[in-house]
């Protein structure tokens, strides 16, 4: 694969810089763990992390000359390669703070974006991602001729820059639309699939949080897969459904996908949507939030995101994981704090038969246990209620058919009008 040619051989070393700008809503060492932790996942080196503070943006530079100065001087005493900042800058500051540091200098939305190009594995994915990257080069290259010299791709020499180093604008236009249409006709395909399943009734039921929440460790426990799962950031990236039983004839399926983080940069959600498109047909969402960490932050970043996927609607059920991580007393305080969430251990397996049944009643909730008597002379009815309701019980009589059945009301008022006989248990 293309990817492997251009990993780096030496491992590159880089500064940190945190900028904070008035007033953050998540403390400094959180934020400054969590950039940590994004840049070793990349497997870069840290030499150094600075945090500077400004009342506002300086337009130029993005922060103070002095303070540019400065960093020149920790650049050139300690070797450093690459530069990076945890906030997204404009590319005129990207270009004049590499002019002035001398190395390269990435921003928070470059660093994900490699972040992600890594961990992209399947056909979307790596169509997505590409789109992204370019949709985040092209404003870049205003002022730039139409050489892509400068940008030479993100950490590790990644990205779409260096390989095509002669490319010009026009063709990442073009390479835009292709990446498009092709994501689209993808799409299209899951589509298909929907359809059918749709046809098949099978409830669906999506996981969503902060990345590193636990969500694979999750799906891997109540699916019985084998996805991977690691402390690293963004590990998922692909979409991965798969059936799980919640009640002996019940099946309903599962779905992981890519985690959020704060401020996650716009043209990765612009990218994903196709892949976030999932979630819109999900029946229950399960947002999994680390329960050992700042719940409430955490819990904010990823509404932020979900607000933003018009997906606030959707019946959603918290879920609170890593129990195993925390004291008892700030369990239980937590318990009644949030008395309508559940709190699991995805990787000791605690409490997931609560939460299946949790699962089974935000998927049932509008749905009623009734009786069906169906005359012979009505038995085309069958499949559809076969199909459309869950059939506890069935009892063949000389000149009808009983069904025990839970579903929903809709589908009751149409056998209703039908003519099947219906009561209530
Ligand atoms: N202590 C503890 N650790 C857990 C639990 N669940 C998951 N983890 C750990 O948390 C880390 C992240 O787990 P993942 O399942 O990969 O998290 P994710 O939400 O899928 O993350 P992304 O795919 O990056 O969005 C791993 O190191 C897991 O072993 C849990 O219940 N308790
Ligand atoms: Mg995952």
């Amino acid at each position: 694969m293309d990817k492997v040619m251009y990993e780096t051989t030496k491992k590159e070393k880089a500064l940190l810089v945190m900028v904070e700008v008035g007033q953050e809503i998540w403390s400094a060492e959180v934020l400054a763990e969590e950039f940590r932790s994004l840049v070793l996942s990349t497997g870069i080196e840290v030499a150094d992390l600075i945090i500077v503070h400004r009342k506002e943006i300086a337009s130029a530079l993005y922060i103070g000359k002095g303070k540019v100065e400065e960093l020149a001087l920790v650049v050139q005493e300690d070797n450093i390669d690459v530069v990076i900042f945890n906030n997204n800058l404009r590319s005129s500051q990207q270009r004049n703070l590499e002019d002035a540091l001398g190395v390269k200098t990435i921003d928070r939305t470059q660093l994900i974006l490699d972040i992600f190009a890594k961990h992209a594995h399947s056909q979307e994915g790596i169509l997505q991602v590409e789109l992204a990257q370019l949709q985040y080069l092209l404003p870049r290259l205003k002022g730039k001729g139409t050489m892509l010299s400068r940008l030479g791709g993100g950490i590790g020499t990644r990205g779409p820059g260096e390989k095509k180093l002669e490319i010009d604008r026009r063709r990442i236009t073009d390479r835009i639309s292709r990446l498009e249409n092709e994501i689209k006709s993808l799409s299209q395909h899951r589509e298909t699939m929907r359809k059918k399943r749709e046809k098949e009734q099978t409830p669906i039921c999506s996981l969503v949080g902060y990345t590193s929440a636990g969500k694979t460790t999750l799906f891997n426990a109540i699916t019985e897969s084998n996805e991977k799962i690691s402390g690293a950031l963004f590990t998922t990236l692909d979409t991965v459904s798969h059936t799980f039983s919640i009640h002996d004839n019940l099946k309903v399926i599962l779905t992981d996908t890519v985690g959020f983080i704060y401020k996650l940069p716009p043209y990765l959600v612009e990218a994903f949507k196709a892949t976030l498109e999932e979630l819109q047909y999900a029946d229950v969402l399960l947002h999994v939030i680390d329960a050992s960490r700042d719940i409430k932050r955490l819990r904010e970043s990823v509404d932020i995101v979900l607000k933003e996927l018009k997906l606030t609607e959707k019946p959603t059920l918290l879920v609170f994981n890593k129990i195993d991580k925390i004291p008892p007393q700030e369990l239980e305080d937590l318990k009644i704090q949030y008395s309508d969430a559940v709190f699991i251990s995805a990787l000791e397996k605690t409490n997931l038969e609560e939460l299946k049944e949790k699962i089974y009643q935000a998927i049932f909730r509008d749905m009623a246990e009734v009786i069906i008597k169906l005359p012979f002379n009505m038995m085309e009815l069958t499949d559809y209620i076969h199909t459309n309701c869950e059939v506890l019980k069935a009892n063949y009589q000389e000149k009808d058919a009983v069904y025990w059945v839970r579903a929903k009301q809709d589908k009751l008022d149409y056998l209703k009008n039908r003519g099947a006989q219906i009561k209530e248990i």
